[in-house]
C-alpha cells in the first residue's frame, strides 16, 4: 500500500489526500493507500531519517521511495497509475494549461490569504475567533492519543512557545513571521483578503454552472484548489462560517471534490435515482457535463475570470521573482548547483538574511494598488519549470500552439507565459525530495 503521512489541518495534505482518495475509489491506485497521522514521533523517527524533511504531506510508495511535495506526489502517482488521469492530455492544451495555472494560483498565491485567515482570527482579542478550534486540531497531532483536554493544552502551549501567539504583532515568530515574509502587514492585509474574495466570488459563479473546474470531472485544478479551500477556508471556524454563508456553491464543491460527507453534493461516482414506471429505482450519473471534462478542449466562460486573477495578480510578481532569483544565482553570494531556500510558509531556516528585510531574495510587489515587500520563493521557479515541461509538447503542434496563443492573448501579459524558457534560463531549479538547488552550469 501507499502510505500518506499527513495532518487534517494541513493545507497541502488536503490536496494530496483528496487526489489519492479519488484515484483509489476509481480503482486506479494499485494497492490503495493508508492515511497516517504524521505525529511528532513519526516525523522525528521516520520522515526525517528517510526523506531528510519534516514537511507533510509525504508519500511512501510500496517500493519504499519517499515523495514530496504535493505536486510531485500527484506526478508520481499519475505516471505509475495513468488510469482515471487527472491531468488533461496534450491533445487538450487549453485544459492542460488551465489545470497547471489554477494549481499554481491555489498552491502559491491563495496560500497567503488562507494562511492569514487562520492566524489572524486566532490572535488575542480578535472577534470572531477560532483559536480554540486550532488549538484542538493542532493538539490532535501534537498529543495524539492523549485525552481531549490535554490535546487542547498541547496545541495552546505550542502556539505560545513556537509562534509567540500572545505577542503576534509586537514580536512575530513562527507563522506570524511567515506572514510578514509573504508580504502581509497592516497595509496589505485588506488587499490579500480582497484578492481571496474576488477568487471565491468568481468560483461561486463558475460552480453555478459546472460541478468541477474543467466541467463534469475532477482534475489537477480541483485538487490544487483544495489546498486553500479544505483545511483553512472550509474547516477553520471563522473562515468556514464565512464560506458557508457567502459561498455555498464553493462549499458544495469542496464536499464533492473531497468525496466525503457529500450525499447532497453530487460527488464523483454517485448516482441520482428516479422511480421508473413500475416504481423501480433508475440510476443516472449525479454529475453535470456528462461527467466529463468539457468537449473539444473548451474552457467554460466562467473559468476565464478565475484564470484572469492569475495573470492580473500573480504573474507580474512571479516574473519579477524570477529576475531576482536569476540575479542571486549569478551573484557571488551563491555557488552554482548550491542549495536554495525551499519553504513556502516562511523564510527557510538558514536563508533568513536573504529572504527578509532587503535581502537579495526579497522583492517589492503591488496588490490592489497597495505596495508591499515579500520573499522570493525558489519553489515557484520549480513549479513554473514543471508547467513549461507540461505544455512544451502542446506547443510543438501547430494547432496546439495556435490554440494556446489565442487563449493567452485574452489575458494581460498572457503571451509572456510562452517566454518561460527565456525567463527560467538563469534560474532553473532542481528538486531532490524536499530540497531545491540551482542547476549546475
Ligand atoms: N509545497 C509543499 C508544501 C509542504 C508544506 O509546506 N507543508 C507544511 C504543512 S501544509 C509543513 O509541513 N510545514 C512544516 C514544515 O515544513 O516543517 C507541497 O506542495 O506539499
Amino acid at each position: 500500500m501507499y502510505r500518506l503521512f499527513s495532518w487534517e489541518h494541513s493545507y497541502f495534505s488536503g490536496k494530496a489526500r483528496a487526489y489519492l482518495r479519488f484515484k483509489s475509489r476509481m480503482g486506479a491506485l494499485g494497492p490503495g493507500f493508508e492515511d497516517i497521522l504524521a505525529t511528532p514521533e513519526l516525523i522525528m523517527g521516520l520522515l526525517i531519517p528517510r526523506s531528510g524533511s519534516p514537511a507533510v504531506p509525504q508519500l511512501e510508495a510500496p517500493d519504499g521511495s519517499w515523495i514530496q511535495d504535493s505536486s510531485e506526489i500527484i506526478d508520481y502517482c499519475e505516471a505509475a497509475h495513468p488510469e482515471a488521469g487527472v491531468i488533461p492530455e496534450i491533445q487538450r492544451p487549453r485544459q492542460r494549461l488551465a489545470a497547471y495555472l489554477i494549481e499554481l494560483l491555489a498552491d502559491e498565491w491563495l496560500v497567503v490569504p488562507a494562511f492569514w485567515e487562520r492566524w489572524y482570527f486566532s490572535e488575542d482579542g480578535r472577534e470572531p475567533n477560532h483559536l480554540a478550534f486550532n488549538e484542538q486540531q493542532w493538539g490532535a497531532v501534537l498529543a495524539a492519543g492523549a485525552p481531549g483536554n490535554l490535546r487542547r493544552e498541547a496545541g495552546g502551549n505550542f502556539f505560545r512557545d513556537m509562534f509567540g501567539i500572545h505577542e503576534s504583532r509586537s514580536n512575530p515568530r513562527g507563522v506570524y513571521a511567515g506572514l510578514q515574509h509573504l508580504g502581509v502587514n497592516e497595509q496589505t492585509e485588506p488587499a490579500w483578503q480582497a484578492s481571496q474574495h474576488r477568487i471565491l466570488q468568481r468560483l461561486e459563479t463558475h460552480f453555478a454552472q459546472h460541478d468541477y473546474l474543467l466541467g463534469g470531472a475532477l482534475s489537477l485544478a480541483d485538487f490544487g484548489l483544495l489546498g486553500p479551500l479544505y483545511a483553512h477556508l472550509y474547516r477553520d471556524a471563522v473562515s468556514g462560517f464565512a464560506l458557508r454563508t457567502h459561498f455555498p456553491l464553493v462549499c458544495e464543491w469542496v464536499e464533492r471534490s473531497v468525496g466525503e460527507g457529500c450525499l447532497n453534493a453530487r460527488s464523483y461516482g454517485q448516482k441520482l435515482y428516479s422511480l421508473g414506471d413500475n416504481g423501480e429505482l433508475v440510476g443516472r450519473s449525479a454529475n453535470g457535463d456528462d461527467g466529463a471534462w468539457l468537449p473539444d478542449d473548451a474552457l467554460a466562460e466562467t473559468l476565464l475570470p478565475v484564470l484572469a486573477v492569475f495573470f492580473e495578480e500573480m504573474w507580474p510578481v512571479l516574473v519579477d521573482a524570477l529576475d531576482h532569483l536569476t540575479a542571486y544565482v549569478a551573484s557571488d553570494q551563491h555557488e552554482a548547483g548550491g542549495e536554495l531556500p525551499g519553504k513556502t510558509f516562511t523564510a527557510t531556516p538558514g536563508f533568513e538574511a536573504l529572504q527578509t528585510g532587503n535581502g537579495a531574495l526579497t522583492q517589492d510587489f503591488e496588490l490592489g494598488g497597495v505596495k508591499g515587500r515579500r520573499m522570493v520563493v525558489p519553489y515557484h521557479a520549480w513549479m513554473l519549470g514543471r508547467l513549461q515541461a507540461a505544455i512544451a509538447p502542446c506547443l510543438e503542434a501547430d494547432d496546439g500552439k495556435q490554440s494556446l496563443n489565442e487563449l493567452l492573448a485574452g489575458f494581460p501579459r498572457g503571451s509572456e507565459l510562452l517566454e518561460l524558457p527565456r525567463l527560467l534560463a538563469g534560474c532553473t531549479v532542481r528538486k531532490e525530495g524536499g530540497l531545491l538547488y540551482s542547476a549546475q552550469t
